[in-house]
């Protein structure tokens, strides 16, 4: 408002302060049964991994029985996870993938 009664109308502009979104990692979990080449073809088409970076993630869920396959936001996060149990399901294997906010 200005001194001196009048309607002069006053505009704030206040700094924006834009949070960065909370961040969930999608992560693969082992089985016995599922097939090595499957959880490789899963990583490459719904985690756009290349064949080579597709096998290390694959051997080390196999190995140390999780791993990442990639940080996404909330939605994208749990877009994918379904992704890879509806392509398992469809396939006939116990496949788990889950997501976990992170911080
Ligand atoms: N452990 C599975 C097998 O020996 C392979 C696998 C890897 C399954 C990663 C799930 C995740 N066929």
């Amino acid at each position: 408002r200005l001194p001196g009664g009048g309607d002069a109308v006053v505009l704030e502009r206040r700094r924006q302060r834009v949070q960065p979104p909370k961040m969930y990692q999608v992560v693969l979990l082992n089985d016995d049964f599922t097939p090595m080449e499957f959880v490789v073809h899963v990583l490459q088409e719904v985690f756009h991994k290349d064949r080579e970076t597709a096998t290390q993630i694959m051997l080390k869920v196999h190995v140390h029985g999780r791993g990442v396959c990639g940080v996404y936001t909330r939605d994208i996060a749990h877009t994918k996870v379904e992704q890879v149990t509806q392509q398992a399901r469809a396939a006939g294997h116990p496949l788990q993938c889950v997501a976990e906010p992170i911080e």
